[in-house]
């Protein structure tokens, strides 16, 4: 028998609304760019890219009403994934806070991130580096992280990072 979904390693997607959460899930579950409205409560679905490590991923609802929730998903939660807009350089401090406020979260202690600089196929994306800078990834000393440019509509970078998700959870 299956491992069942409720055993699989339980990984969040968070970010700000129109990060591109919704359309990573469906993309990298279908293969498929979808249109999407503005998540109400969540997305979810389980991922199975080497067909040995399910995860079950939880894409929750990013508008400012709904980051009051976003505390009953992190019980289960094995690895953060954080989507950022990378062409959105005014929001970036608005992304800071809210992963700053996310991982402050005691259950999340030494839970590893996985930072995905989204939108790449779009012109004046910031780099890697700027993205890193601006949410202040060095100062997350007490948790492995890792950070990716990806492009959610069109499937560029996004099984690497799962890949790479997996890996983390196995060494944390
Ligand atoms: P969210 O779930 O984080 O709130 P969505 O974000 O997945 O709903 O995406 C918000 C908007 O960003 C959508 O456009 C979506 O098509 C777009 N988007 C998501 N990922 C990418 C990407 O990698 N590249 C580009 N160019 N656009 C992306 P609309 O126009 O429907 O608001
Ligand atoms: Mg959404």
């Amino acid at each position: 028998m299956g491992q069942s979904s409720s055993a699989c390693p339980q990984v969040l997607i968070m970010g700000l609304d129109s990060a591109g959460k919704s359309t990573l899930l469906a993309q990298i579950l279908t293969g498929q760019t979808v249109k999407t409205s503005p998540t109400v409560g969540f997305n979810v679905g389980t991922l199975d890219l080497n067909k040995q490590s399910p995860l079950t991923l939880w894409d929750i609802g990013g508008q400012q009403s709904m980051r009051p929730n976003w505390k009953y998903y992190l019980d289960e939660c094995k690895a953060l994934v954080f989507v950022v807009d990378s062409t959105d350089a005014a929001r970036m401090p608005e992304a800071q806070k809210a992963l700053k406020g996310i991982l402050s979260d005691e259950r999340l202690q030494g839970v590893p991130l996985m930072v995905l600089a989204n939108k790449k196929d779009l012109p004046h994306s910031m780099t890697i580096r700027e993205v890193s800078n601006k949410l202040n990834l060095n100062s997350y000393t007490d948790r492995e992280w890792e950070i990716q440019a990806c492009s959610a509509t069109q499937g560029l970078g996004l099984q690497q990072a799962f890949l790479k998700v997996n890996k983390l959870i196995k060494r944390s």
